[in-house]
C-alpha cells in the first residue's frame, strides 16, 4: 500500500534495538483517532499503550507477523553483505516498540516477540518462561501501585496473547492445549492459525470449528469480546464480524510483491496467484488488526485490569498474607472478607428463599380455601337438586298409585297444577 515503507533491511532497528521508535502514519482504516469519544479522552490523557505477545511454534511466521504489524522490518537481515529474505530464529524474549501516529493521536504499541517453543528437549514446560513474563510484569505493575506516588504509572502488562496455530488442518496439539490451558486466565488469549495460506478456503472453515470445538473440550477460556446492545448498529455488526473470524486465519509477509495490474501490495506470491495481507478476502490479518487496535484495544486493557491483574493480585496478596505477617494484613486480609462476602450472601439467599416460601404457602392456603368453599357450594346445590328430584319422584309414585288403584286425581288439582300425564 502507499503509505508502507520500503521492505529492505533496516540495518539501523538491530533487534538489540528494543523499544526503537518508528515515527510511521498509519493507514486511514485502523483509525484508533476514532475511538468513542470518552474513551479515546480518557487515553489521549494517559497516552495509548498497548502491549501485545505473540506466541506460538518456531518458524510458524510470529516475527514476520511483528513486522508485518508494524509495517516495516524490525529484524536485521543476516549477511551484511549478502542480505537474505530469512526473518532470523528469534532465541529470547524480545520486545519491540514503536510510537505510531495518527491524526495527532499517539499510540505505543509494544510486541512481545517469543522464540518458538518446539525446539527443547523437554517441551512439556515450554509455557514456563512465557507464564513467567506476564507474571514479572504483573509484579511491576503491584510494586508501583504499592508505592506512595502512584502519578506515573507505566502499564507494561500484557494485554492481548497471540497464539500461533499450525495450519495442520487436524485438531490443537497437546502442546497447544497446555499452552492454552496454562495461560487463560493470566491473559487475553486471541488464537491464530498460522501461514493460513496453506490451507484451502474450506479447509480453513473446517479447521476454525475444530479448534473452537477443541478449546470448548479443554475448557479453555479464549478472549470473549463482549457485545454491547447499546452501540448502534453499524458497531455492532462490525464487531460481530469481527469476532466470528476467531480463530483468525492470517497471512502474514512484510515484502511487497506485484500484481498483474502493475499494483505492488503486501503479500505471498505463488505460481497461481498473489495472496494480498491487506486483503479480508484474502485472509483474516486486517480483522485482527482492527480487533487489537480499532475496536477491541480499550475493552482487552479493561479485561486485563479489571479481571486477570485483579485476580492474579488477590491470590498473590492471599498467599503473601498467609505465609507471611498476618498482621500487615489483619485489617484487609482478603480471605476472611470473602468469607464475611459469602457469609453475607448466603444469608441473603436464606431471606429470599423463607420470604419465598412464605409467599408459596399463602397463595397455596388461599387457593385451598377458595377450592373447599366452592366445592362446599356444589355440594349444597348436589344436595338441593336431589332433594327436588326426590320429592318429584314421591309425588309421581302417589299419582301412580291413585291411577293404578282407580282412583282419580282430583281434576281441580290437576288443572291448577297444569300437569298433563301422558304416561310413558
Ligand atoms: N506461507 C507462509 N509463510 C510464512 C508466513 N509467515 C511467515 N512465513 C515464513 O515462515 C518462515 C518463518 O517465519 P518467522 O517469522 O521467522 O517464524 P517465527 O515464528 O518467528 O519463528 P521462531 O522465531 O523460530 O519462533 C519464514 O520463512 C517466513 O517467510 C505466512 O503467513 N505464510
Ligand atoms: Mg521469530
Amino acid at each position: 500500500m502507499s503509505d508502507t515503507p520500503g521492505s529492505g533491511p533496516s540495518s539501523g532497528l538491530l533487534r538489540s534495538a528494543i523499544n526503537s521508535v518508528i515515527r510511521k502514519k498509519l493507514q486511514g482504516y485502523v483509525g484508533f483517532a476514532n475511538l468513542p469519544n470518552q474513551v479515546h479522552r480518557k487515553s489521549v490523557k494517559k497516552g495509548f499503550h498497548f502491549t501485545l505477545m505473540i506466541v506460538g511454534e518456531s518458524g510458524l511466521g510470529k516475527s514476520t507477523l511483528v513486522n508485518t504489524l508494524f509495517g516495516t522490518t524490525l529484524y536485521p537481515n543476516k549477511g551484511e553483505t549478502e542480505p537474505s529474505d530469512e526473518t532470523p530464529k528469534t532465541v529470547e524474549i524480545q520486545s519491540l516498540s514503536a510510537d505510531i501516529e495518527e491524526n495527532g493521536v499517539k499510540l505505543r504499541l509494544t510486541v512481545v516477540d517469543t522464540p518458538g517453543f518446539g525446539d527443547f528437549v523437554n517441551n512439556e514446560e515450554s509455557w514456563k518462561p512465557i507464564l513467567e513474563n506476564i507474571e514479572t510484569r504483573f509484579d511491576a505493575y503491584l510494586e508501583q501501585e504499592n508505592r506512595v506516588n502512584r502519578r506515573k504509572m507505566v502499564d507494561n502488562r500484557v494485554h492481548a496473547c497471540i497464539y500461533f496455530i499450525a495450519p495442520t488442518g487436524h485438531s490443537l496439539k497437546p502442546l497447544d492445549v497446555e499452552f492454552m490451558r496454562r495461560l487463560h486466565t493470566k491473559v487475553n488469549l486471541i488464537p491464530v492459525i498460522a501461514k493460513s495460506d496453506t490451507l484451502t478456503e474450506d479447509e480453513i472453515k473446517q479447521f476454525k470449528q475444530r479448534i473452537l470445538d477443541d478449546i470448548a473440550y479443554h475448557k479453555i477460556q479464549i478472549y470473549q469480546a463482549p457485545q454491547y446492545e447499546y452501540d448502534d448498529e453499524e458497531t455492532v455488526a462490525e464487531n460481530r464480524e469481527i469476532i466470528s473470524k476467531i480463530p483468525f486465519a492470517i497471512v502474514g509477509s512484510d515484502k511487497e510483491v506485484e500484481l498483474p495490474d502493475g499494483r505492488r501490495v503486501r503479500g505471498r506470491k505463488y505460481p497461481w496467484g498473489v495472496i494480498e495481507v491487506d486483503n479480508e478476502e484474502h485472509n483474516d490479518f486486517v480483522k485482527l488488526r482492527q480487533m487489537l487496535i480499532r475496536t477491541h484495544m480499550e475493552e482487552l486493557k479493561e479485561h486485563t485490569n479489571d479481571v486477570l491483574y485483579e485476580n492474579y493480585r488477590s491470590e498473590k496478596l492471599v498467599n503473601m498474607g498467609v505465609q507471611q505477617d498476618q498482621t500487615v494484613f489483619k485489617e484487609v486480609n482478603p480471605l476472611a472478607k470473602m468469607e464475611e462476602e459469602r457469609q453475607l450472601h448466603e444469608a441473603k439467599l436464606q431471606k429470599m428463599e423463607s420470604e419465598m416460601k412464605q409467599v408459596f404457602q399463602q397463595k397455596v392456603q388461599e387457593k385451598e380455601t377458595k377450592l373447599k368453599q366452592s366445592e362446599e357450594e356444589l355440594y349444597a346445590r348436589h344436595k338441593e337438586m336431589k332433594d327436588a328430584l326426590e320429592k318429584q319422584r314421591l309425588e309421581l309414585e302417589e299419582k301412580k298409585r291413585r291411577l293404578e288403584s282407580g282412583r282419580p286425581i282430583t281434576p281441580e288439582k290437576a288443572k291448577k297444577k297444569g300437569f298433563s300425564f301422558n304416561k310413558a
